[in-house]
């Protein structure tokens, strides 16, 4: 029979890979899967809210319904808070900061960016979403937390990973030393090890972005697109479209079979969509450990400094050839 590694196993195994690590990284990602399934759950009776009730009724227990998005939130950010391993959190759903100051976190290291629930407006179709997150170390524990600890370059994170709530429910994470899947068995209720190293092909077939917006896009941009789509046997042209409009499905499965997710600037976001903290970053770390690459076009995802949590930046990412050449023709209409 074979093994079976659940997330909390592979954790712990892997915490002697930090010289510094006390457990406290480990606890926190623990308790970022709890949360995940717990998530999970809400997520997979999202259909059923019409029947159960919807915003603004209650539920059995008196509780009133939530909007997932908040839901996920909520759950994200209580799991964080009683953990005790961290003081802060940047979250899409909130304008500021979230200081957790309580007497377990008092001392707690570890600084939280997350999107609780990325491309939420594809739950009411029963579309894959999933939360990204990202994970950083203070770089001043002792002194009162400060706004410019949070605003750390992605070369900084100290792990980051992804959860999908699609066919199955999987949480993607890393911490630097290489990338590794866990899918949920909902019979046991634990995520467990199904895609150890997990490694990008370095070069693919699909393109995924939303081509609704061709004429908003940057004329590099839309010669690439032409490329794409040009018969050439020799280069396996014309590629394949794929568009979720969910980012953590288009990357997961670019990362599985090979391919790139283009959101570049638009004539209506001018400075891109896409939100470099708490989307970009993780995923740009994760991709990057796995073999791939993620750029604006011009700079490594990982070397921007954010100016502002919400701060948002083009973005290209997944396998290396693919995102070079989109660098290649970017560059050259500039
Ligand atoms: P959200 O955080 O409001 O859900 O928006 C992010 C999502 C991404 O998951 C997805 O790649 C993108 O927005 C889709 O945008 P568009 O509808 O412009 O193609
Ligand atoms: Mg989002």
């Amino acid at each position: 029979m074979t093994k079976v590694i659940t997330l909390g196993q592979f954790i712990i195994e892997k915490q002697a890979d930090f010289p510094y690590a006390k457990g406290e990284l480990s606890r926190l990602l623990r308790d970022i899967g709890i949360a995940a399934k717990i998530v999970n759950r809400e997520v997979n009776k999202a259909g059923l809210v019409d029947i159960l009730g919807d915003n603004g009724t209650t539920n059995i227990q008196g509780e009133g319904q939530k909007k997932l998005d908040v839901y996920a939130d909520e759950q994200f950010i209580s799991a964080l808070r009683s953990g005790g391993e961290c003081c802060v959190v940047a979250s899409e759903e909130h304008d500021d900061c979230i200081f957790i100051d309580s007497h377990v976190s008092r001392n707690a290291k570890y600084i939280v960016c997350i999107d609780p629930l990325d491309g939420s407006s594809n739950i009411d179709v029963n579309v894959s979403v999933g939360t990204i997150f990202s994970i950083y170390r203070r770089t001043d524990p002792g002194g009162p937390i400060r706004l410019e600890e949070v605003l750390q370059k992605g070369t900084q994170q100290v792990a980051a990973g992804y959860v999908i709530y699609g066919s199955s429910t999987m949480l993607v994470y890393t911490t630097g030393k290489g990338v590794n899947g866990f899918t949920l068995d909902p019979s046991i209720g634990e995520f467990c090890l199904s895609h150890p190293n997990m490694r990008i092909p370095l070069d693919g077939t699909i393109y995924s972005i939303n081509e609704g917006n061709y004429v908003k896009f940057p004329q590099g941009v839309k010669d690439y697109i032409k490329y794409c789509q040009v018969e050439e046997p020799e280069t396996n042209r014309p590629f394949t479209s794929r568009y979720i409009g969910s980012m953590v499905a288009d990357v997961h499965r670019n990362l599985i079979k090979g391919g790139v997710f283009l959101y570049p600037t638009t004539s209506s976001h001018p400075q891109g969509k896409l939100r470099l903290m708490y989307e970009c970053n993780p995923l740009a770390f994760i991709i990057e450990q796995a073999g791939g690459k993620a750029t604006d076009g011009w700079r490594r995802i990982l070397d921007i400094q954010p100016q502002e949590l919400h701060e948002r930046t083009p973005i290209f990412i997944g396998s290396i050839a693919m995102v070079e050449k989109v660098e290649e023709f970017i560059q050259l209409k500039t």
